[in-house]
């Protein structure tokens, strides 16, 4: 029987990280797909190296602006699947030192982040539509390569696997303390893509990642470290991205941690035609509703190539802290309150604190004017509820649409739980 997946309480008190996608696909500016998306032949995207030049990277203020927006983990793509590599791999050229980069982008990262006190995660991609011997998959045939639909056994998959686990070997070995590995992705049992052409050479199963071993030499490199779901084998979480699960996570009937990877507007790297940005109400919601249900949210920035976080996501993340600021304690160390949330709200419990969010105002039936209507109305909840609130604190933080800039819909009241046993 597999072992349950765990995570350390530090990550189910944190809730609340930052995801980073940058690489060479931050010149194109269109997503980090795009690559395979608009089949470039390799040699043509390779050309990207002479211009990956990030004049304004300033891994400090990325990390500050996280630490603004009350996200308390960083997970930056050490290597997405077009292979090219933003540390000094001594395994391959096609890495940010032989650019005009001329260095290591990761080791000033992760300097940067602890530095702000928050903790270090990896990205790691398993496919590589670079490296010569990395099996063509379903996903990418490359055009350059007349071999694209030869069987795999035009492939050492061998050299491949050995590469794979030689620079994960290299990224925890030479950056001290990594708190977090997210490995993407792999498709056989992966809930995340069924339905998608199997991968030539994951026919014959995973074992030719070696995911077994790779999962073993992480946990070697850096004890306690968390594991995602995406090596195709047990991790210590699971990964739902870009949606928000309705309740707990389960495996076997069992609860599971789980962490919802999302992006700002769409896409994960950055992509200079696309401003459908979410709200900051919708941010918050998700961020709430995940913790309700014991989940932990991971929301993505995509740097331009010259190495900044574009305005509009920095505006979103800055008034994301300002509400932070008021209610992290509803976030912070929370999760389900074991209790029926109104229809157009949450419930958040820590401890002996309930906290009611109310999503919309409002609410079906309750007619009450202004704060103290909502005040009152959060009475009312609990009065027909199976939860008896103690009076409202004078002290409680009540929030709502519009008022002190907080962000539009969300009402937070922090409440004591009298239990109803009492
Ligand atoms: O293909 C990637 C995608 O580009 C992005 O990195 C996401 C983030 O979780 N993972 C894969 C799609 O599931």
């Amino acid at each position: 029987m597999p072992a349950r997946p765990t995570v350390p309480d530090w990550f189910s008190h944190d809730r609340f990280g930052m995801f980073i996608h940058w690489g060479l696909y931050a010149l194109p500016a269109r997503h980090e797909w795009v690559m395979t998306r608009e089949q470039r032949e390799l040699s043509d995207y390779e050309r990207y190296t002479e211009f990956f030049d990030p004049d304004l990277y300033d891994p400090v203020a990325w990390a500050k602006l996280a630490k603004r927006a009350g996200m308390k983990y960083v997970v930056i793509t050490t290597k997405h699947h077009e292979g090219f590599c933003l540390w000094d791999s001594q395994l391959t050229d096609y890495k940010a030192t032989n650019t005009p980069a001329g260095r290591d982008l990761i080791a000033p990262f992760v300097e940067a982040v602890r530095g702000e006190g928050l903790r270090v995660g990896f990205y790691h991609s398993l496919l590589d539509w670079h490296h010569p011997e990395y099996p063509i998959d379903g996903i990418h045939p490359r055009r350059d390569d007349p071999t694209r639909f030869e069987a795999n056994e035009t492939r050492d998959i061998a050299k491949y696997r050995e590469y794979l686990h030689g620079q994960v070997r290299e990224l925890l070995t030479n950056y001290g303390r990594v708190d977090y590995l997210f490995y993407d992705f792999s498709w056989k049992g992966d809930p995340h893509h069924e339905g998608n052409p199997p991968r030539l050479w994951n026919a014959k199963g995973n074992e030719d990642w070696g995911g077994e071993e790779l999962m073993a030499l992480t946990r070697e490199l850096q004890p306690g470290i968390i594991v995602n779901d995406r090596l195709g084998i047990p991790g210590d979480l699971v990964t739902p991205e870009q949606y928000q699960p309705s309740r707990p996570m389960t495996l076997d009937g069992v609860e599971v941690p789980w962490e919802a990877c999302q992006t700002m507007n769409g896409s994960w790297g950055y992509d200079r035609d696309n401003h459908d940005f979410k709200s900051v109400d919708t941010i918050v919601k998700m961020l709430i509703d995940g913790v309700a249900n014991n989940g932990n949210m991971l929301l993505n920035v995509g740097p331009t190539g010259r190495g900044t976080i574009e305005a509009e996501s920095q505006r979103i993340l800055g008034e994301v802290g300002a509400w932070m600021d008021l209610h992290g304690r509803s976030i912070y160390g929370a999760g389900p309150s074991g209790f029926t949330a109104p229809v157009d709200g949450r419930y958040t419990r820590r401890g002996d604190r309930l906290y009611l969010h109310l999503f919309s105002w409002p609410p079906q039936h309750c007619h009450l004017p202004g704060l103290a209507g909502k005040v009152r109305y959060a009475q009312l909840l609990h009065d027909a509820s199976e939860i008896h609130f103690a009076e409202i604190p004078p002290d409680t933080q009540a929030v709502n649409t519009g008022m002190g800039g907080q962000p539009a819909g969300t009402l937070t009241l922090t409440l004591p739980v009298r239990r109803p046993d009492v």
